[in-house]
């Protein structure tokens, strides 16, 4: 095994995209020696001209060196870019986005052809690679050793976060997430439906909404506290039967604004299923329990 150093470890980047090319560009601004290779070829030119060395095949290029960092559209465009390869001995990290059992398979997968494997969740968009200020990170899963030995070179393009040996955590951990975020961003979404039709600036109300999603963000402590000790009662500020008793409030301001409660009727419903197990004293959490099965 090589002696891996954040200073001298080679790379191998498969895929060019928006996101390839910015975790390409980290590697070699570091000083990484690195090998890339796309299936367009013309994605690879201004790389080339930083410095990188530039494959002729995915085989060539994984061929080159032990660390091969993949980083393609989804899992079937892995199945095909990894298919004429010689993985022998080769730590592949997967940044591919990809559900877990995908992240478990390809773990597998890669195990049984005498690689070590690593999976990967990205938590940035491209113009975060690179600029560790912005707060973007990697989820990672899967061997602890490989992790361990590549965590300085990892680190290199965001902060390299470990989740646990089953492959899958890392791609759980990316949608959990990308989950709560798409229910902050339909919140959002019918607050400025309501006040669509009102002489009231979006831009105005814009700070208010980051300011009280920041504030109200630090519930979900309470909401793990609670999971963990099973008490859905425990601090509760302000419990579930108050909160579904107000629910008619935001429907019928929806109604009179015009807007459709298709964002928040699910939860709602949630929330009247939950207090109808008279559960009105716990806080929100309950409505987890209903949607496990
Ligand atoms: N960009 C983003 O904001 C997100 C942030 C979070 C993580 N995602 C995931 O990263 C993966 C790559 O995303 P990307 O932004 O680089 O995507 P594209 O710019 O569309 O590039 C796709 C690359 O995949 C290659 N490719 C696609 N299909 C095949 C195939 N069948 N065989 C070989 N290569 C393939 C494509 O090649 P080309 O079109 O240039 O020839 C690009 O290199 C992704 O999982 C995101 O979910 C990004």
């Amino acid at each position: 095994m090589p002696q891996n150093t954040v200073e001298n470890t080679p790379v191998t980047m498969l895929g060019l995209g928006a996101m390839g090319t910015a975790l390409a560009r980290t590697w070699l601004a570091a000083g990484h020696p690195l090998t890339v290779w796309n299936r367009t070829p013309a994605r690879a030119a201004s790389l080339a001209i930083e410095g990188a060395k530039v494959a002729d095949s995915a085989a060539e290029a994984v061929a080159a060196n032990t660390l091969i960092v993949l980083c393609l559209l989804d899992d079937t465009s892995v199945d095909e870019v990894l298919a004429d390869t010689d993985l022998v001995d080769r730590d592949l990290v997967n940044l591919t986005t990809g559900n877990p059992a995908q992240a478990r398979a390809r773990a597998e997968w890669a195990r049984a052809r005498g690689a070590r494997y690593l999976d990967g969740g990205i938590m940035a968009v491209p113009p975060m690679i690179g600029a560790p200020d912005t707060g973007g990170y990697v989820f990672y899963s899967g061997s602890r050793d490989l992790f361990e030995r590549h965590q300085a070179t990892l680190n290199v393009p965001a902060g390299a976060t470990y989740v646990g040996a089953d492959a899958g955590f890392a791609a759980l951990h990316d949608v959990a997430l990308l989950s709560a975020m798409y229910g902050m961003f339909a919140g959002a979404a019918h607050a400025f439906a309501l006040i669509r039709k009102e002489d009231i600036d979006p831009a105005a109300l814009a700070p208010l909404l980051a300011d009280w999603l920041a504030a109200m963000a630090p519930a979900v402590h309470q909401t793990a506290a609670q999971l963990a000790s099973g008490d859905y009662t425990e601090g509760v500020v302000s419990n579930l039967a108050m909160q579904v008793a107000g629910t008619p409030t935001f429907l019928s301001t929806a109604e009179q604004q015009g807007v459709s409660p298709e964002l928040l009727s699910p939860y709602f419903e949630l929330m009247r299923r939950r207090l109808a197990e008279g559960k009105g004293e716990e806080s929100l959490t309950g409505v987890i329990d209903l949607l496990v099965h």
